[in-house]
């Protein structure tokens, strides 16, 4: 059976046995036993499998993802416009999603003094590295994104710091040049693959972990806990779809100079295969032919953006993981500022770089930015149980973002015929 099935059913399970207990046994001791000494202890354990990962799987991918985009100076004018496409496209991605979850709040509705009951519960929103410092301003904000130590930040779990300092060390092993760091290089592509292994064993326990978190949380709160899942899940679909529908139809007619209709028609192949496999990795030979053959995108473009895009451009799950770290901070009541907002989104759009292209792989970042922020991680139980039906809609959006890069990309490049 289907993973994301297998989490579907412990999402229902794990609702139906809470909210039934919530109807019947609210408060009685045995409902109180199960959920300390069962359902929580289970659900702790996959959330701290997932936050054992964050370091090596965000340094690793990073290090890498900036080597595979080469050395800046022989970057090259793709390189550059890839470059700048990336961040520029992910950050738009992410902002939206901002501005839907501040304007709708779907996580808004729980009484606040329930939301800081769970908060003071939490294991591990005791951690929290960003919200207690006081007086958070904008200086703080750009001082904490370079590490004193970035051990110290692995140790602290403060993400920003290990990016940072992954994307520094990843530009000068590029410089260095293959030969100065092949041995360095496959060492930390061994410590990738390996995450992703891990990544790979830790998602099949998701099912019983949704199922637990999901008793947990509903044997709280009860069934309106669900109304405000399904508001967050229109939430995510709704952002989705602007960026789908806005941002790429204006950079294909503004940059890229082809018609939006026309494009869509020729990506279809790529976009329903996307869609259907929830994996850009899975989808990447057709968007490769997709790009070519029906883009008219030169090949040699079209390899370099698709093929980096697939790992590094992935506006989707990032503007995903934006929405749902600010819907569980509005819904255990962690009011975030601007200016912690804007962490989250320079978090998200690396994240959009460092997550992996495989189902879940977004899960160890998004844990580890709401620990950062105080917001108890429990809340992806509530997040995975309608993760199938989200990670095809993102990962549709990340391949969708690939294939308008290549055409925008292109853009002014002689074709490989000339
Ligand atoms: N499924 C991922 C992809 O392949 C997206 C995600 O998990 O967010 O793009």
């Amino acid at each position: 059976m289907p993973l994301h099935t297998q989490m579907f059913i412990g999402f229902v399970l794990g609702a139906v046995a809470g909210i039934s207990a919530n109807l019947f046994a609210a408060d009685h001791w045995l409902l109180n036993g199960m959920i300390t000494y069962v359902a929580n202890p289970v659900g702790q354990i996959f959330l701290r499998l997932l936050f054992m990962l964050v370091i090596p799987l965000i340094f690793s991918a990073l290090v890498l993802g900036v080597v595979e985009i080469g050395d800046p100076k022989s970057l090259g004018r793709i390189g550059g416009k890839t470059l700048l496409y990336i961040m520029v496209v992910t950050s738009c991605a992410v902002t939206i999603g901002l501005l839907c979850v501040n304007l709708l709040e779907p996580g808004r509705g729980l009484p606040v003094e329930v939301g800081q009951a769970i908060l003071a519960g939490s294991a591990d929103s005791a951690g929290a590295i960003v919200a207690k410092k006081e007086g958070f301003s904008g200086i703080d904000l750009l001082l904490n994104i370079v590490p004193r130590n970035p051990f110290a930040s692995a140790v602290n779990g403060d993400l920003i710091g290990v990016m940072f300092f992954a994307l520094m060390f990843g530009i000068a092993a590029a410089v260095l040049g293959d030969e100065k760091t092949r041995g360095f290089l496959s060492a930390v592509q061994g410590v990738y693959d390996i995450c992703l292994r891990l990544i790979d064993w830790i998602i099949k326990l998701a099912p019983y972990a949704v199922a637990a978190l999901l008793f947990s949380i509903t044997a709280k709160l009860g069934l309106d806990v669900l109304k405000q899942l399904l508001y967050f899940v229109f939430t995510v679909v709704l952002a989705l779809s602007l960026h789908f529908f806005v941002v790429f139809p204006l950079l294909l007619s503004l940059v890229g100079r082809m018609s939006p209709i026309t494009f869509f028609k020729r990506a279809e192949s790529a976009i329903l295969t996307a869609f259907s496999t929830s994996s850009s990795s899975a989808t990447l030979p057709t968007t490769l032919r997709v790009a070519e053959e029906e883009l008219g995108v030169p090949r040699r473009v079209g390899r370099f953006v698709c093929t980096l895009g697939a790992t590094a451009n992935m506006n989707g799950t990032a503007l995903f993981e934006g929405v749902t770290v600010l819907f569980l901070a509005q819904f255990f009541g962690v009011d975030l500022s601007l200016t912690q907002q804007i962490l989250v989104l320079a978090l998200c759009v690396m994240g959009g770089i460092g997550a992996a292209g495989v189902p879940g792989g977004s899960l160890p970042v998004i844990a580890m930015i709401l620990v950062m922020f105080g917001i108890p991680p429990e809340g992806i139980g509530l997040i995975l149980g309608v993760d199938r039906f989200l990670d095809m809609c993102r990962t549709t959006v990340n391949v969708t973002g690939d294939l308008v890069g290549a055409v925008v990309v292109a853009r002014g490049e002689p074709d490989d015929s000339a």
